[in-house]
């Protein structure tokens, strides 16, 4: 069993940290998508829509999209439960990771995707007004999070999730994605600390 992805890319960081707190060690392969590796036929075979990361089990079968892998592994070790427990944790954990993934993660993805030089051969086209359009919404996310903050210690409730991996990866991809992160929201910024300082954070 391996895992194929970039570590420089935010969608393998998240199962990266999922699979840190779970403690499930892995080999990971380095698909270098800078140098357009996840075109290549293999790799395609694999993911007919060419993006990491991608788990290949040993009989071959492949999982892509982060979510599906990291319930791969929640259902094979339950503990700690990062997808939520119970039917209302589980409903409360997949509505903020859902949330947090449409209204943070993708527009500052699409800030980066299509502002950043870097992308311009693999963003086509690049729409600048598109990426200048989802700044603000990732910043209005970021507001709607700090009072919602103010309530719970992590984003779906009393436990880390899933929800809190996605908006830690989307506000640290903040920096590439050149977003500015506000510096009047003191309950995110208590939230920021707290999970960026966890050993996971580093995987
Ligand atoms: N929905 C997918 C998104 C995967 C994705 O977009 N991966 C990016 C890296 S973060 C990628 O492979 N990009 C390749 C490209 O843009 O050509 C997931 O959750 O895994």
């Amino acid at each position: 069993m391996k895992i194929m992805e970039f570590d420089r890319a935010p969608n393998p960081r998240r199962v990266r940290i999922f699979l840190f707190e779970k403690d499930i060690g892995i080999e990971y392969e380095q698909i270098d998508i800078a140098q357009f590796e996840h075109q290549k036929p293999g790799f395609t075979a694999l993911n007919p829509l060419q993006r990491v990361p991608v788990l290949v089990l040993d009989d071959g079968s492949a999982i892509s999209e982060s979510l599906a892998i990291c319930r791969y592994f929640e259902e094979l070790q339950p503990a700690p439960a990062l997808l939520g427990a119970g039917a209302m944790g589980k409903a409360r954990t997949e509505m903020w990771q859902r949330r947090v993934e449409l209204h943070l993660f993708f527009p500052v993805t699409q800030t980066f995707r299509h502002l950043h030089p870097a992308m311009k051969e693999r963003e086509i086209p690049q729409v600048a007004a598109w990426g200048e359009l989802n700044r603000p919404r990732a910043l209005d996310m970021l507001s709607l999070l700090d009072k919602e903050l103010a309530e719970r210690p992590y984003i779906a409730g009393e436990d880390f999730s899933i929800a809190d991996i996605t908006a830690l990866v989307a506000v640290d991809f903040m920096k590439p994605a050149k977003i500015e992160r506000p510096d009047n929201l003191p309950n995110l910024d208590r939230w920021y600390d707290e999970v960026s300082a966890r050993p996971s954070a580093r995987a």
